[in-house]
């Protein structure tokens, strides 16, 4: 039997990103206390399992107000948004969702509020900061810097010594070469290969990656 949980934990979002995230939870042996979304029908709350109900809806996404022994992770995939609900979050309370079948060496530096999904990998001396996204199957070799609040999409492969800066978004299934450098905010497609640095707020798709024009 899964040791009880110190504190209950929160989602904040309920829609697809919630979903994965109560799924890693529940496979820590841990259910989801309640979801703050503003949709209150959000997919979440029809979440069941076959020991649990579905999540409760707890409130809207402005406002949220967390009484101190409770703790939440972001479950919203979209960047800017989490960014936003972040920022009027308490940090100390932010807690970090790693799957039962996620690989996280013991020699990385992980910060808080982070998920790390089912089979991905965060390899030797990888730095990950606070809410940064780890998705399913991604790779984050060895040395890797992992921005905060950035997302490391499912699939996605990090060569060694890559840095991701803040709220970067490295698409499904993309490359980054060993020791390249992807700006804050990039959005870097789905399936690209990127060989080169990217400045900050850079937009690349294709094979090699070549910038989409403004
Ligand atoms: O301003 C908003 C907003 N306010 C509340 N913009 C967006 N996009 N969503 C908002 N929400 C709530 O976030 C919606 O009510 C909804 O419940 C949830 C978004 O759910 P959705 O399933 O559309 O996306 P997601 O952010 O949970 O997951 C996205 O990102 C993941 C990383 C999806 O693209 C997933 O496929 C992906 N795996």
């Amino acid at each position: 039997m899964p040791p009880a949980p110190a504190f209950p934990v929160v989602l904040i979002g309920g829609g697809g990103h919630a979903l994965v995230v109560a799924e890693a939870l529940r496979a820590a042996g841990l259910e989801p206390a309640g979801f703050y979304d503003d949709n209150p029908l959000a997919r979440l709350g029809r979440f069941t399992a076959a020991h649990a109900p579905a999540p409760r809806h707890l409130g809207t996404l402005a406002g949220i107000d967390l009484p101190p022994d409770v703790r939440y992770i972001l479950a919203l995939g979209d960047l800017p948004l989490r960014r936003r609900v972040a920022a009027t979050l308490p940090y100390e309370q932010a807690v970090s969702v790693v799957h039962a079948e996620a690989f996280v060496a013991p020699s990385s530096r992980r910060g808080v509020g982070l998920f790390i999904g089912p089979r991905a990998v965060v390899h030797t001396l990888a730095d990950l900061d606070d809410h940064a996204i780890i998705n399913t199957a991604a790779v984050v070799e060895h040395e890797c810097h992992v921005g905060e609040g950035a997302h490391i999409a499912p699939g996605a492969v990090l060569g060694g010594n890559v840095r991701v800066g803040p709220h970067a978004l490295v698409g499904l299934g993309a490359r980054v070469l060993p020791g390249v450098s992807i700006g804050a905010r990039c959005v870097v497609g789905a399936g690209c290969v990127v060989l080169r640095d990217l400045p900050d707020d850079a937009r690349v798709v294709g094979v090699p990656a070549r910038h989409l024009s403004k």
